[in-house]
């Protein structure tokens, strides 16, 4: 028989005690990412009383809108996004908030209005870029930069931010030339297809400081360069400057072959459940939750800027 509206009400509340999350994942394109995707699946388990629809839409923006449609068809309790791209938000965003789903914005940013969602947190890639920056010019002093830059996925906030805030610095150096930037996509393979391509245009001795916008791209990055037998790191031609300060871009760090990291959080999922904890209290949350980061540079440097990498810190860091 029909139910009843009561009944109906019922039935969510009788069997659905666990709080239903939908998590709209960027994709899997670096080790980031998977640390980021273990630490929500880890965070909104059965046993902590949630069911977690994820959904991996693969670095295409049209996969990730759809996903977010399919979360509101299925009258999901919250909705978390990882924006692949920050424009093309509006639309999808006034439906989940005409749903009354309650949206949280993470990791990557949303170029949106932000009365269409309920709450932003992630790193603050500006800052990141600049701290990158910062770093380079304590290093260089007046000596000069012809800089190369390994790009991560078009479009992405952390992208449009490291880039923001890298050129902040740069263009305060008349003696540092940003020679090429291009897109790797945040991955190995990317990176190394980049490197190729600047080292046959630039040439050996054409630059001296590679920035690449993940640990990913840096990996395939010192690839193209040992074939080409160009020399990177403390001791080398080239220094490269590297984001997210993931275990192995650290571990390439202690060794002085990536002589900056900047990292980013990607445990951030325990950010996310206190904010679903408010709202189900019925609590105000804030608009912003700044996830915090830090940049580590080669043993044997000193900075103002950056921890100096040792066994004991990459021991004692968490991912
Ligand atoms: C940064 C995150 C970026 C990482 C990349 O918060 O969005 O996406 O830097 C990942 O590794 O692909
Ligand atoms: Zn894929």
């Amino acid at each position: 028989e029909d139910e009843t509206p009561e009944q109906e009400e019922a039935a969510p509340a009788a069997d659905g005690e666990l709080i239903t999350v939908g998590f709209a994942q960027v994709g899997h394109e670096s080790d980031w990412r998977a640390a980021n995707t273990k630490n929500y699946q880890d965070t909104f388990s059965a046993e902590n009383g949630y069911e977690l629809s994820f959904v991996d839409c693969d670095n295409d923006h049209a996969v990730q809108i759809e996903t977010v449609r399919g979360f509101i068809e299925q009258e999901l309790d919250y909705i978390c996004i990882a924006p692949i791209q920050s424009a093309g938000w509006d639309t999808v965003l006034q439906e989940a908030q005409d749903a009354g789903i309650p949206v949280l914005i993470v990791d990557r940013a949303v170029d949106a209005d932000p009365s269409l969602y309920t709450t932003a947190l992630g790193c603050d890639m500006i800052a990141e870029g600049e701290a990158a920056g910062n770093w380079l010019a304590e290093y260089l002093g007046d000596k000069e930069a012809n800089i190369l830059v390994i790009e991560g996925s078009v479009g992405a906030s952390a992208t449009l931010g490291r880039t923001e805030g890298f050129d902040n610095i740069l263009s305060q150096h008349d003696n540092w030339t940003k020679l090429d930037s291009q897109s790797g996509d945040f991955t190995q393979a990317g990176g190394q297809e980049v490197m190729e391509s600047f080292i046959k245009t630039y040439g050996q001795g054409g630059f001296n400081v590679v920035v690449c916008q993940n640990d990913n791209e840096a990996y395939g990055a010192m690839d193209a360069m040992d074939a080409a037998g160009i020399t990177y790191g403390v001791d080398g031609d080239v220094q490269i400057i590297s984001f997210d300060a993931t275990h192995d871009g650290l571990q390439y760090t202690l060794d002085g072959k990536i002589t900056c990291n900047v990292e980013c959080n990607p445990l951030q999922a325990g950010f996310a459940e206190e904010v679903i904890k408010k709202l189900e209290a019925g609590e105000a949350v804030d608009a912003w939750t700044l996830v915090k980061d830090e940049a580590f540079v080669a043993p044997g440097i000193e900075s103002q800027y950056a921890v100096t990498m040792s066994q004991e810190v990459l021991d004692g860091r968490a991912y």
